[in-house]
């Protein structure tokens, strides 16, 4: 597999979540400062042109919740993902999904302060609720689904770091906290996090 990547970028996702997974993958440092991402090798891959962005022979895939899930299934044996027929898959796609549906939104609305037509017609409901729902969400633990860590938590993991540690946008309520420092605890973010530091 390749995995087309910039540091300091929403690839991060995508770089711990091959770091969890242990498949053998190569990066390809797509240099998204200088406009490496507008070439048409790269649109041909992700027509969005942005990364991260993954090729696996002839499948390509971009989208970082969509990369977590297709590594998972591409990795059985690292077991980030509950089995097909499993009723956990239910909350697992769900929390995939509103990482990718939700928070990405709620963060956009709270760095723009953007103001909602209100809470119905947004799809993502509001910032405040969707740290609510998050908040809860996490407080069972020690992951989304219980005992097992899966893409989903890598999903939210990141975005819950980015927003409480880099960006300083969600609070950080106890429950968010200790959920945050538990994913940068494991060994994979810490080698996802030193490649990502180290750049290029
Ligand atoms: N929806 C995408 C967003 C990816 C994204 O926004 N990537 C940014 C870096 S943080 C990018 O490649 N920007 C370059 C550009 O748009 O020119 C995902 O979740 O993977």
């Amino acid at each position: 597999m390749k995995l087309y990547w910039a540091p300091q970028s929403r690839a991060f996702r995508a770089l711990w979540m091959m770091e969890e997974a242990g498949c053998p993958y190569e990066r390809v440092h797509v240099d998204i400062r200088k406009g490496a991402q507008n070439a048409p090798a790269f649109r041909a891959i992700n027509p969005m042109m942005k990364v991260p962005a993954l090729t696996d022979g002839e499948a390509a895939v971009a989208e970082s919740a969509a990369i977590c899930a297709y590594v998972a299934e591409r990795c059985p044996e690292a077991d980030l993902a509950p089995p097909l027929g499993s009723p956990k898959r239910g909350r697992y796609l769900h929390w995939l999904f509103f990482a990718a549906g939700c928070i990405e939104a709620a963060y956009t609305e709270k760095f723009t302060g953007a103001k909602l037509p209100n809470t119905s017609q947004a799809g993502w409901s509001s910032f405040e609720r969707v740290i609510d729902v998050l908040d809860a969400a996490v407080q069972p633990g020690p992951w989304l689904l219980g005992e097992q860590f899966t893409a989903a938590d890598v999903m939210i993991g990141a975005d819950l770091n980015y927003g409480i540690n880099v960006f300083k946008i969600v609070e950080p309520r106890p429950a968010l906290a200790a959920y945050v420092a538990r994913c940068t605890g494991r060994p994979a973010f810490q080698r996802a996090q030193a490649i990502d530091a180290a750049g290029a």
